[in-house]
């Protein structure tokens, strides 16, 4: 520590050292001196200011202020934890649909679907090869068989030609003849075109057994026209093929003519025939 006393301290201490050295006296107080009066010395300079005093204590505390303005709103919180899991919500509105997928694999071929109607006769096709030579055959069963063949054709032929706006409802098969009765009534031209739309003609009996054939359909439905009219030359009747006829079975006083107006013939239930107007309403036989 340095022992030297601090300029302060110096500067404190010096008057009274001046003071000293001015008035001996005070230093000698108990010598005693011979006496004389002197002058008073010159006041001295005034001292320099003292250091600062120290710091008083703490006031007490003050009255409570008046409320302050209330302050801005804060910064925004950090987010609170999360909330309990809430019910499920309605079902939303469906959505658009989907792209399409992908095909997807063959299914299991289905039912076969019902027959359809026989079609329309096709086309005659190109001739075949030459078949290998046959053995020598009986040429009397050959003829046979030949004609057998000829008369299927034939049917197969009148069969694939029926049409589908004529419904028959009574058939027969005679010889190589189709024979089928109209469903409808009609005069003479309707029932022809009943016959001619189904791709068959007006049936007229030949002979005995056709006309006993064309009776029986008479039972059925009732009186019927024959395929034969002499609308053409009055008194000549003529099949629809326009044959004068080669059978007839006409009843006893006809054909008549009756009124000048009789070009048709209806079947009576003897089996019998009378000409007789062709605007009545009978049905007929179509030939196939
Ligand atoms: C009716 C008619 C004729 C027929 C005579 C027979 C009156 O006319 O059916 O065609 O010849 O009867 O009497
Ligand atoms: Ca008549």
């Amino acid at each position: 520590m340095n022992s030297t006393p601090p300029p302060q301290l110096l500067l404190l201490v010096l008057p009274f050292l001046l003071l000293l050295q001015t008035w001996p006296s005070l230093a000698e107080e108990k010598q005693i001196l011979p006496s004389c009066t002197g002058y008073p010395g010159i006041p001295g300079s005034p001292g320099n200011n003292g250091l600062p005093g120290r710091d008083g204590r703490d006031g007490n505390e003050g009255r409570e202020g008046a409320k302050g303005e209330k302050g801005e709103i804060g910064a925004q919180g950090p987010p609170g934890n999360d909330g309990p899991t809430g019910l499920p919500g309605f079902q939303g509105t469906p959505g658009d649909a989907g792209l399409r997928g992908e095909r997807g694999l063959q299914g299991p071929p289905g039912k076969s679907g019902p027959s359809g109607e026989m079609g329309l006769k096709g086309e005659k096709g190109d001739p075949g090869p030459v078949g290998i030579p046959g053995q020598p055959g009986n040429e009397i069963q050959i003829a046979q068989l030949e004609t057998q063949l000829e008369s299927i054709s034939r049917m197969w032929d009148k069969f694939s030609k029926l049409g589908r706006r004529f419904t028959f409802i009574y058939w027969t098969a005679h010889k190589h003849k189709l024979l089928a009765v109209t469903h409808t009534k009609g005069n003479f031209e309707n029932v022809l075109k009943l016959c001619r739309e189904a791709e068959g003609l007006m049936f007229y009996p030949e002979d005995e057994e056709e006309n006993s054939i064309l009776q029986s359909f008479h039972r059925k439905v009732g009186i019927l026209y024959v395929g034969a009219t002499d609308a053409k030359t009055e008194g000549t009747f003529m099949d629809l093929n326009n044959k004068p006829l080669s059978f007839t079975k006409w009843k006893a006083g006809e054909p008549n003519n009756a009124g000048g107006n009789e070009n048709c013939i209806h079947t009576l239930d003897n089996g019998e025939w009378n000409d007789t107007s062709c605007n009545g309403e009978f049905y007929t036989v179509c030939q196939f």
